[in-house]
């Protein structure tokens, strides 16, 4: 009984933080504010850093607000 209490109290909270945690990862990174990261801003998170490359569409050494939206919608 108390299990199940558990899961029913954290289940809506964790589906919160997977839905927010998306777009509010690009503003934490981007530390300075100018809307993209850099590759050295991204190395704070290894999961983004994993994947920087192919997240980084044009290959310019930055990732833009679109391309890191895009590439989470994959
Ligand atoms: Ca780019």
């Amino acid at each position: 009984m108390k299990k199940f209490a558990f899961v029913l109290f954290f289940l809506p909270a964790m589906g919160a933080y997977a839905t927010e945690s998306a777009s509010d990862l690009f503003t934490t990174l981007d530390q300075d504010g100018n809307g993209a990261l850099t590759k050295e801003e991204a190395s704070v998170d290894s999961r983004l850093a994993a994947v920087f490359e192919q997240m980084d569409a044009d290959s310019d050494g930055q990732i833009t607000r679109a391309e890191f939206d895009s590439f989470q919608g994959n």
